[in-house]
């Protein structure tokens, strides 16, 4: 028997939430087993089959508990490899003061950063974009949505847009949209980003691995080349739960001048 069986059979005997579903008794002793260390991020689950069979309860019971915790972020299934513990995410600093793409950003902390793609390829321009990227209605953009992920921790989703002109094969994207662009010539120099609270909505709650309404970070981002064109349009929403964004705050030229303060 493993520990993680002995100590949920341990959990369901020790009686207290009788009337509760099994499937919800089974979760939180499995919730239980991940805040006491009894296994550990990365650590594999037994199989499905094993645990009921050790616990006495059916399969679908346990794919139940199971399920739910995969949908909140504390495990995750890898196709034919099994289910795990959920690597911990430590929350990752990013600074406000340097252009960076995700892919430098995850390097320069020793991360692996990969990307799920939810969606690439060319289309009419919305009126957003139209207005942003300063395009006729003529005129046809490439879209880049992809959840971006770092040492396998779903982090962020992005939804990036440029003028097709810029991009005309967005399939060329296959790891960094910086790297492509930085090959020709179009790589951005400048950005202005606004960050705002949100409450994920459920689709992309799904896709981040955290509950529907948890705390994100919806981001804008639109990209300049050093000529003043705008060259990127990204809405991205970021997990509230992994993001510090940090600023560096200096004094302002005017303020740095004592004759103020002398008079
Ligand atoms: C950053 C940018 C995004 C850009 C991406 C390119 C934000 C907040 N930041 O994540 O605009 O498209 O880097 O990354 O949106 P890549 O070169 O790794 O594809």
């Amino acid at each position: 028997m493993t520990v993680l069986t002995r100590h949920i059979l341990a959990g369901l005997h020790a009686g207290d939430g009788q009337g509760t579903p099994l499937y919800l008794r089974l979760r939180r002793s499995i919730e239980d087993a991940l805040s006491r260390g009894v296994i550990r991020p990365g650590d594999a689950l037994p199989s499905e089959r094993e645990i009921a069979a050790r616990i006495a309860v059916s399969r679908v019971t346990v794919r139940k508990a199971v399920q739910d915790l995969v949908a909140s972020g504390l495990l995750i299934q890898r196709h034919g490899s099994g289910t795990f513990v959920a690597p911990r995410v430590d929350r990752v600093e990013q600074s406000l003061s340097r252009l960076t793409s995700f892919t430098e950003d995850m390097a320069r902390r020793g991360m692996a950063a990969r990307s799920q793609w939810i969606d690439r390829g060319i289309y009419p321009p919305s009126p957003d974009e139209m207005m942003v990227l300063g395009l006729s209605s003529r005129e046809l953009v490439a879209r880049l949505s992809r959840l971006r992920l770092a040492n396998d921790t779903p982090l962020a989703i992005e939804r990036a847009t440029l003028s097709s002109d810029v991009l005309p094969d967005p399939g060329a994207v296959t790891r960094s949209l910086y790297t492509v662009l930085q090959k020709t010539g179009k790589r951005p120099v400048r950005a202005v980003q606004r960050i705002s609270a949100t409450n994920l909505e459920a689709d992309d709650a799904a896709l981040l691995g955290v509950s529907a309404g948890a705390a994100g970070l919806s981001i804008e981002r639109i990209s300049y080349l050093a000529s003043g064109r705008v060259i990127e349009f990204t809405r991205s929403i970021y997990r509230g739960d992994t993001y510090d964004f940090v600023a560096e705050l200096r004094l302002g030229e005017a303020d740095e001048t004592p004759s103020a303060e002398a008079s």
